[in-house]
């Protein structure tokens, strides 16, 4: 297995053919997908372009509908709900199809939803990711970073590393670590690995959550390893669900 990593979608060569893309947003889009399919959504549909998620989400009855995400990390105006993984409650989201739009997260999922397959992955989701991946045994995987306005991300690098360690210590099959990026990234890792909620504090966008609010119980999910076992996968171009 081929893996590579790139930190924003701007750096994703124009020729890449991609058989399996995994897109990381560690805080937070990625990680409030995972916790909303864990916690019973219907799915969740991405959209880089606000005014296409309104028009697009006008076609789905409101009982069904929930609007969420954010710009610069604050909640989008006339929204249900900003963009935090805690607020994506059971009560919340069952049965409802998610409509969701954010600063970064959402233009790196546009960016491959071309991809034979198209997963995304945070810390949370990490293994079962990993475990998907191990299973099926692509020739090649891209790990797509979300960064923040097209600069790189230490938290979204953390966890592809964490991607990566995880499925070359599994031993189960031959791979090649790409370029030098993910080779950052594993070291990140290792240097990391054992201070989760530091790494993301320490990040330039963990300093700005933090300088937005009271963002604690936010970093406290977004640095839970393994804990939520679902592989968000895109079932048709931008919309993800269970599978
Ligand atoms: O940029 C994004 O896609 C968001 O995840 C950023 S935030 O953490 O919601 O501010």
């Amino acid at each position: 297995m081929e893996l590579s990593y790139f930190h924003v979608a701007a750096d994703v060569p124009f020729e890449k053919n991609t058989e399996v893309a995994v897109v990381i947003d560690v805080l937070r889009a990625t990680t409030t997908i995972a916790c909303a399919l864990n916690n019973g959504a219907e799915s969740v549909e991405t959209f880089a372009d606000i005014s296409e998620l309104r028009r697009k989400s006008s076609f789905c009855p409101d009982s069904k509908r929930i609007l969420l995400g954010e710009r610069g990390g604050v909640k989008i105006e006339g929204f249900d709900l900003g963009n935090s993984p805690v607020a994506v409650k059971p009560e919340i989201v069952k049965e409802k199809r998610l409509f969701m739009s954010t600063t970064n997260g959402t233009r790196s999922l546009e960016k491959v939803r071309d991809s034979k397959a198209l997963y995304t992955m945070a810390l949370i989701n990490r293994k079962f990711v990993a475990e998907k991946l191990l299973l099926d045994r692509p020739d090649n995987v891209l790990l797509l970073g979300s960064g923040w306005e097209g600069a790189y991300s230490l938290e979204d690098s953390l966890a592809a590393g964490a991607l990566a360690s995880y499925i070359l210590e599994s031993g189960m099959c031959t791979v090649q670590v790409i370029n030098d990026e993910l080779s950052s990234a594993l070291a990140l890792w290792s240097y990391w690995e054992n201070d989760l909620e530091g790494c993301l504090r320490q990040s330039t966008h963990g300093q700005r959550l933090q300088r937005l609010g009271n963002h604690d119980d936010d970093f406290l999910c977004c640095s839970e390893i393994d804990k939520v076992n679902v592989v968000p996968t895109q079932r048709e171009p931008g919309v993800l669900c269970c599978i």
